[in-house]
């Protein structure tokens, strides 16, 4: 009985010894693993730095895809691409792109003088960038004291001038302005209608009259109630025109005049232009600036198959600043427009 005692506890010992081995040969496993030498740990931070979160990237990113037709034309001056990329591409990629004749052929020739320093996608980004007008973007409510700014907005049929209110209504009451929308298209009442739903969605109020009535006497009441009720901007739809119809393009005169008359101040006329009409964007444009002294432009539909350059084109041939773009139909699908973030989101791998 003893020596069975006896021999349960050296086998126990036996095995505490055992384990108590195994685990100074664990430990001792686990104390090399941090002892890695230095100069590894330093590779290991410069080979996988923790990437900080950058709001500019994550929005050009967002912007980029949502161009879609504009960055299919331009892949051919982006990344592996970019460094074989002759002048005979640059032409042929700007000219597809909407960038019209005369400003590729100046952009062509800036690339020419500009030496062989730096790769010739490089060059082209810095002039493309020089051709932006430096006009302040933003859209203006500075008026005369006792006065209500009034935006109005022009342009040919289906260009998307009253979902462009919409949206910038949504913009406008969400951050804490009130704002009055005046429906000036009143030659059918579907129009109407149209931005009613927008005042619903977007909480402004709506001034509208009836089909047929006069644009400039609805402007004139919504103004006025603007006016009465305290409200900090009208946002005025006008119907959609022919830039080639002389009468339409006077009424358009006689709209603003009207809309600019105490207490109404006209401080931004915005041109809605559509980006996939092209090249026909700067004749529109030419025709409406004589008619309404446009402010700014709003370019539409750059989600689709624009093509994008239409953008250079406007500002380098008219000298009129682009304000904003739309990328979609929904109320957020309407972004501030910034040259730099817009050609990276061509160019940029
Ligand atoms: N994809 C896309 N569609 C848009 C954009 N802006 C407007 N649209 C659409 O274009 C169509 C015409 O828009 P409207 O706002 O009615 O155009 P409008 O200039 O007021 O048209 P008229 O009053 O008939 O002259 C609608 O189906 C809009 O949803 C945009 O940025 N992207
Ligand atoms: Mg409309």
């Amino acid at each position: 009985m003893i020596i069975a005692l006896v021999a349960a506890l050296v086998v126990i010992a036996v095995a505490l010894v055992l384990v108590q081995r195994r685990r100074r040969r664990r430990r001792r496993r686990h104390l090399f693993i941090p002892v890695a030498p230095p100069a590894a740990a330093s590779e290991i931070l410069v080979a996988e730095p923790v990437a900080m979160p950058d709001v500019a990237a994550v929005e050009a990113a967002t912007l980029a895809s949502r161009l879609g037709g504009a960055r299919g034309v331009f892949s051919r001056l982006r990344g592996a691409e970019a460094d074989a990329a002759v002048r005979e591409v640059v032409e042929e990629v700007l000219l597809r792109s909407d960038v019209g004749v005369t400003t590729t052929t100046r952009l062509l020739e800036e690339l020419s003088t500009a030496g062989s320093g730096g790769s010739l996608v490089a060059t082209l980004r810095e002039r493309l960038l020089a051709s932006f007008v430096t006009a302040d973007r933003s859209l203006s409510t500075t008026v005369e004291a006792g006065r209500v700014p009034v935006w109005l907005f022009v342009g040919v049929n289906g260009v998307g001038k009253t979902t462009t209110i919409g949206k910038l209504a949504s913009r406008e009451v969400a951050t804490g302005h009130r704002v009055v929308m005046a429906a000036g298209d009143t030659f059918r009442a579907a129009a109407a209608d149209q931005l009613e739903m927008w005042s619903q969605r977007s909480g402004a109020d709506i001034v509208r009259g009836a089909e047929g009535s006069d644009p400039s006497s609805v402007i004139h009441d919504a103004i006025e109630r603007a006016a009465a009720k305290g409200s900090s901007l009208v946002l005025a739809d006008t119907a959609g025109r022919l830039h080639t119809n002389n009468n339409l393009l006077d009424e358009l005169s006689k709209v603003r005049r009207v809309a600019d008359r105490s207490p109404g101040q006209v401080t931004e006329t915005i041109l809605v232009v559509d980006a996939t009409t092209g090249q026909n964007a700067l004749s529109q444009a030419r025709q409406f600036m004589a008619a309404a002294s446009v402010t700014g432009v709003a370019l539409t539909k750059l989600d689709g198959t624009a093509r994008g350059g239409i953008v250079v084109a406007l500002e380098s041939e008219l000298g009129i600043p682009v304000k904003l773009i739309g990328v979609g139909e929904t109320a957020a699908d309407l972004l501030p427009f910034d040259p730099v973030e817009f050609v990276d989101a061509l160019l940029a791998p």
